[in-house]
């Protein structure tokens, strides 16, 4: 069955459908009440490995918010389960024990995705049935840096201290660990595109760790090579899947990010929208950026920041709203409805 509302996919692909299409990042989670009720009763990675109630609540901001994409209901980190590592939600992810010596890189597993993340393949064909062709389903993954730094730093980190202690003492090893990653998650990428999501979306949450001059060394080419693997594979029967890019924490990067060949850009909150399709160029798709900030404000406000966010966008080849990083656990869902309901109405001609 072809897809109802296709002005998401559309946008991927260059084009500008009638109404800017809009999804939020981490759209199903903790600011929702029918979200909260299930976890009280199962742990997050039950939710995640259980694809019926993993279909339900990646449908619940469909459902509730009439946003244009839903996006897989998983978390980066559950490809450990393909190398052999534990992590721990409490909620934020914890490693019992991170990879930080020659001898624990050597001891990774290189397993395969589609078998031992089975349940992440099961889960997007439970979404894509419960959402019955209503909107587009995106998968995703950690970008290699991201789902690295994790592994090296055992959970999240403010300075990087054990990733950088690793990339400038042993580069040599820190990059055959960053292109055996960025090999895994290709093929876990793959996996989810012939189960049957409609588009991928690569988080490098942790790229504005680094300078821009690492970034370009240890960093940069190994996204490069996962974007490229990805966009090389064409599914049985269908058009090659759209990839977006979304690298988080710098706008000084922004330039080297765009060298990417992602079909969209992501965008972050720290840069004006018009000025980072300066730096991306006009020919590009780009996708964000309102401050989920934003959110926890007047109606008012958020009316007006969304509007000055589509404004900005007309200057790209064509536009996805979202939010410039993940939607707040405080947001109240009635202020994150407006969001979209005000994208939806549009610029009234001329404004
Ligand atoms: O208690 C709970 O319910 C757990 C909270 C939670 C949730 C709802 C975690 C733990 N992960 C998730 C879901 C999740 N994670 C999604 C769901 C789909 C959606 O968008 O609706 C997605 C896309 C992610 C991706 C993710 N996980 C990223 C990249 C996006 C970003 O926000 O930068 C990162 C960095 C993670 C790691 C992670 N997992 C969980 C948390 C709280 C975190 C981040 C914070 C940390 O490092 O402590």
């Amino acid at each position: 069955m072809p897809i109802h509302n296709t002005s998401f996919l559309d946008a991927c692909r260059g084009q500008r459908p009638a109404r800017t299409p809009v999804w939020l990042m981490r759209q199903a989670g903790r600011y929702l009440p029918e979200y909260r009720a299930i976890r009280k009763k199962v742990s997050f990675l039950e939710l995640c490995r259980t694809p019926e109630l993993a279909a339900e609540v990646t449908v619940q901001p469909v459902d509730r918010l009439g946003v244009d994409a839903a996006i897989l209901f998983s978390d980066i980190l559950v490809v450990f389960d393909a190398m052999g590592v534990a992590v721990e939600f409490n909620p934020g992810p914890q490693l019992p024990s991170p990879v930080r010596t020659n001898a624990d890189i050597e001891a990774l597993r290189w397993g395969d995705p589609g078998e031992d993340v089975g349940y992440v393949m099961n889960a997007v064909r439970a979404c894509k049935s419960a959402l019955a062709d209503r909107v587009p389903l995106i998968g995703f993954c950690g970008a290699p840096f991201t789902t690295v730094s994790y592994l090296i730093e055992g959970g999240g980190s403010r300075d990087f201290l054990e990733v950088k202690k690793l990339m400038f003492c042993e580069p040599v090893m820190f990059g055959q660990l960053m292109a055996n990653m960025s090999e895994l998650l290709a093929r876990y990428l793959i996996g989810q595109i012939d189960a049957g999501v409609d588009a991928v979306q690569i988080f490098d949450s942790w790229a504005g760790a680094v300078g821009p001059r690492d970034y370009e060394t240890h960093v940069l080419p190994h996204t490069i090579a996962l974007v490229e693997a990805v966009r090389a594979h064409t599914p049985a029967g269908r058009d090659p899947v759209p990839v977006i890019l979304f690298a988080r924490g710098n706008a000084n990067t922004l330039a080297l990010t765009a060298r990417a060949p992602a079909d969209v850009i992501g965008i972050d909150w720290s840069i004006e929208l018009d000025a980072a399709i300066e730096v991306v160029g006009h020919d590009r798709v780009v996708q964000g950026n309102l401050d989920p900030g934003v959110l926890l404000g007047p109606p008012e406000l958020i009316q007006s920041r969304v509007r000055a966010t589509l404004a900005d966008a007309r200057a790209a080849k064509a536009h996805v709203f979202n939010l410039g990083h993940g939607i707040s656990r405080f947001t109240d869902p009635e202020h994150a409805k407006l969001m979209v309901d005000t994208v939806h109405a549009g610029l009234s001609e001329g404004a």
